[in-house]
């Protein structure tokens, strides 16, 4: 039998010789086995208190011969490459069953199942290994979206416990004799990077290191993952793993998965893998692709040049991959694209710096040491407000925004973690990458816990010593973040042209030799220190810092710079007209020495040509430290430059002096809050009964939001900021509908609604809900993960007219079945309604 190293060098040579075959689905496979409780259950757990059937991975277990005989027909059909069925072999998801327990063993088992069935096919043609890959699910839940619409920082899992969860996994599976990890179906990024943290770990405490496959899902025509990432911004988030390969898998067919594997294959400089599914979904949760039509898709996908590695998702069978195999066998694989190294960021969107950028604008305001009113809004624990000055970050033009909640009499970790997990529910603002500014590393590490995208750690320097540093520049690595570095060492911060030099110069051979940081990722702040301030020793600082960035920009290759603007002029605070004059003249010359980003006012950058010549001659005099009594100079003229102080007030919005059935409309279709009471009001004492302004404008701004989803213009968390504003005007308006009704007319009958055990999502069944209600039905609404006999012996109690069930169609389609055929068995005669996304 052949070691896993010498597969793993057959591996990375067939990858270049050929496109290999990634087996097909497993779930609807089993599917076709039409298994009862008994069969999931075996002898083993024949007394288990809970029901299993549905529990896929616990066939590994209870029916082992199942599932090495499917794997048995993907390498029959030519796969040279098994996924393990572990797809939820995780405590988070097997606590459905109550089956934690079993997690490790079910890894194990997992891999040593698929690694006989492989090395029985590699003794029939030993030229040709079968590998297996050990599959990481994503979890029934998810990192960065809330469970509660109303509740947008809440989370029902966290990232530290997902690291738990995949590092026993991973261990599982390498013990079962796995020879790579698959990340796979990832819909939110931020769980991707809770398993790269894991698997990583495990690779350290082990001392082993298999390749890694992650595989991330398109969900819907936004083109975007579930939590709202574009294909180029996932690849970004996930880079840093060193994948063998990366690609998209699930939700979609082949055919609509075109042009995202297009993007990835051409931005990506690793193997490209894709396994889509068997088409979509038709009205019955079943994929009808045949085998040939699936083949003549992907055949343009090889022909095109995009694949390393194709198999297939839900609904492909041996056959699929059979065809698939042939279809590609006359094609030669992706060759890998030459990237240039850049500093690649992403929020939901991505976000590419290098030496060539223009200067980047980092938003500060969201600091709470840098804004007294940032800071009185998180005092007040006003997130509502805190979340508009970072919004009004983006919309002024920032890039990046720098978050800061260093604050002595303050929870700084608590407020960090609550409010980027609140951006994560603000596509608007969560499109750019984050900047996470504190001087405790707790609070960075918490931060970085919480953001799905590749953002930035500010900062971490040789302050507490090179151990320490290393350390943090080690665990920045493993979170996948760019790195601010502080021109600071054990003996301070360093304030001369030549101390920053020195110690920049050692923080970048540290970082690049000795803890393998990419070069493209270290941007260096050689500190901006206050001058003009009256003390003399201060005169040079911004030379000094000037002069770094150039030094780095000729020394250090790859290397960015970075630096706190507003710093510089706090000497003249209170006088924003000049402190906006010096930022100017400060950046137009650090430009110019290369000084690559600055965190700033973002959207106050006064423009250099515009200051009054007076002035800008006196701040460069003094900036430039070219003149002995330029402080002097510049302070006789600030009065007269002092205007009132004030800066540029957010304008009156536009869409205020709108009608106001376009108000609620662009309220909705924005997602935002501010005015939806007040409007909703305007509307309803406009109009002859409250429920017209439901059925009226509110509805008809979700058909806006509706049809922008279908047409891929909007995307799944800003849908979901639509849906809390019509929850917050639907709330304005019930009190006047009950009180319109009086004493109540008799209902037009009942429904029950519920969202399906194994499923929380309940958007969709909040708003038909509300709706329904409105227009004189009683609603017995159960809320979500609702189990069929509770439906059912509601349904009966509070005598409901008709039964409406709710989820993610595609995983919940077989729990309505199931509620179906109990109704069927049990002699129901209601209607049944389902429905979701
Ligand atoms: N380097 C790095 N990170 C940093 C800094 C740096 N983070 C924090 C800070 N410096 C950059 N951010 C700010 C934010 C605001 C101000 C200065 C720097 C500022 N604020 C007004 C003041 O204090 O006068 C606040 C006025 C108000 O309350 O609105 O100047 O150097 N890596």
């Amino acid at each position: 039998m052949s070691t896993r190293s010498s597969r793993l060098q057959a591996l990375q040579q067939a990858l270049k010789e050929r496109i290999l075959i990634l087996d097909g689905g497993m779930g609807t496979m089993i599917q076709s086995y039409k298994l009862e409780e008994e069969d999931y259950r075996g002898a083993r757990f024949a007394d288990w208190p809970q029901d299993v059937k549905g529990n896929n991975d616990l066939l590994l277990l209870s029916r082992p011969d199942i599932i090495q005989a499917i794997e048995k027909a993907y390498l029959d059909a030519g796969a040279d490459i098994l996924e393990t069925n572990t797809f939820n072999a995780t405590q988070v998801s097997q606590a459905d069953y109550g089956m934690e327990s079993l997690v490790y063993e079910l890894n194990v088992e997992g891999a040593r199942l698929a690694r006989e069935v492989a090395d029985a096919k590699t003794a029939e043609t030993p030229d040709r290994p079968r590998f297996v890959a050990g599959v990481l699910g994503p979890t029934s839940r998810t990192c960065s979206i809330s469970p509660d619409v109303n509740n947008p920082g809440y989370r029902n899992v966290t990232f530290d416990l997902l690291v738990e969860n995949y590092v026993e996994a991973t261990r599982g599976l390498i013990e079962g004799g796995a020879d790579l990890i698959l990340i796979e179906t990832i819909f939110d990024t931020l769980n991707a990077k809770a398993a790269i943290f894991a698997v990583q770990q495990v690779f350290e405490d082990q001392g082993v290191e298999l390749p890694i496959m992650i595989s991330g899902t398109i969900t819907d025509a936004s083109g975007r993952t579930l939590s709202g990432q574009t294909t180029e911004a996932f690849w970004n988030s996930v880079r840093h793993a060193k994948p063998i390969s990366v690609g998209l898998n699930c939700a979609l067919g082949a055919k609509d998965l075109r042009p995202y594997l297009e993007e990835l294959s051409s931005k990506a400089e690793t193997f490209v893998s894709a396994h889509p599914n068997a088409g979509l979904p038709n009205a019955f949760g079943e994929y009808d692709e045949s085998p040939a039509e699936m083949a003549a898709v992907v055949e343009e996908f090889a022909s095109s040049g995009f694949l390393n590695i194709i198999g297939g998702c839900c609904g492909t069978t041996p056959a699929h991959i059979q065809a698939i195999a042939e279809a590609v066998s006359k094609y030669p694989p992706r060759a890998i694209p030459d990237i240039p190294k850049a500093c690649r960021l992403s929020g939901l969107e991505p976000f590419t710096i290098d030496r060539s950028s223009l200067f980047v604008n980092v938003g500060e305001r969201t600091n709470i040491t840098g804004s007294a009113k940032f800071a009185r809004l998180i005092r007040e624990e006003n997130y509502t407000e805190a979340l508009e000055v970072a919004l009004q970050q983006v919309e002024a033009g920032a890039q990046v925004i720098d978050i800061n909640m260093d604050e002595g009499m303050l929870d700084s970790k608590a407020a960090m973690v609550t409010f980027l997990n609140l951006i994560a529910g603000e596509p608007d603002i969560s499109r750019v990458p984050i900047m996470i500014d504190s001087s405790k590393w707790e609070v960075i590490e918490a931060g970085l816990k919480c953001i799905q995208g590749k953002g930035i750690v500010n900062s971490i320097s040789m302050k507490e010593g090179v151990e320490q540093f290393k350390q943090q520049a080690h665990l920045c690595k493993r979170y996948g973040a760019a790195v601010v570095v502080m021109a600071f060492d054990e003996a301070g911060q360093a304030d001369t042209a030549a101390r920053k030099r020195e110690i920049c110069q050692r923080s970048y051979d540290i970082l690049v030799n000795e803890v393998g940081f990419p070069p493209e990722d270290i941007i260096f702040d050689p500190n901006i220190f206050a001058i003009a301030t009256g003390i003399e020793e201060h005169n040079n600082y911004a030379v000094d810092f000037i002069e770094a960035c150039a030094f780095i920009r000729d020394n250090l290759p790859y290397a960015l710079t970075s630096g706190g603007v507003s710093n510089v002029s706090f000497s003249f605070r209170g006088n924003n007209p000049v402190r906006e004059a010096i930022h100017s003249v400060f950046l137009f010359h650090a430009i110019k020495a290369g000084l690559t980003m600055g965190i700033v006012n973002a959207g106050q950058l006064e423009i250099y040509d515009e200051i009054p010549k007076e002035l800008r001659d006196a701040v460069e005099d003094v900036v430039l430290n070219r003149s002995a009594n330029g402080t002097e100079g510049l302070l006789e003229l600030a009065d007269k430059y002092k205007g009132d102080g004030s800066v540029k007030e957010a304008e009156t919005e536009e869409w205020r002096s709108l009608p106001v059935d376009k108000r609620l409309e662009h309220a909705l279709v924005k997602g935002i809050t501010a005015f939806i009471v007040e409007d909703t009001e305007e509307c309803r004492q406009q109009c002859a009964r409250p429920i017209e302004v439901i059925e009226g404008p509110l509805m008809s701004g979700m058909n806006v939001v509706g049809d922008l989803f279908g047409a891929g213009k909007m995307f799944l968390p800003q849908v979901v900021k639509s849906a809390r504003v019509m929850k917050q005007a639907v709330a304005h308006l019930i009190p006047f509908i009950e009180a319109e009704k009086g004493d109540k007319p008799e209902a037009k009958g009942k429904i029950l609604m519920a969202t399906v055990k194994g499923d929380v999502h309940d958007i969709g069944k909040n708003i038909v809900g509300v709706v329904l209600g409105c227009n004189g039905y009683d609603v017995v609404d159960m809320g979500v993960m609702v189990p069929a006999e509770k439906i059912l012996q509601t349904a009966i109690a509070e005598k409901c007219d008709i039964i409406g069930l709710s989820g993610l169609i595609t995983p919940s389609l077989d729990e309505m079945v199931h509620v179906a055929k109990e109704m069927q068995r049990q002699g129901f005669s209601l209607p049944l309604m389902i429905g979701g996304a």
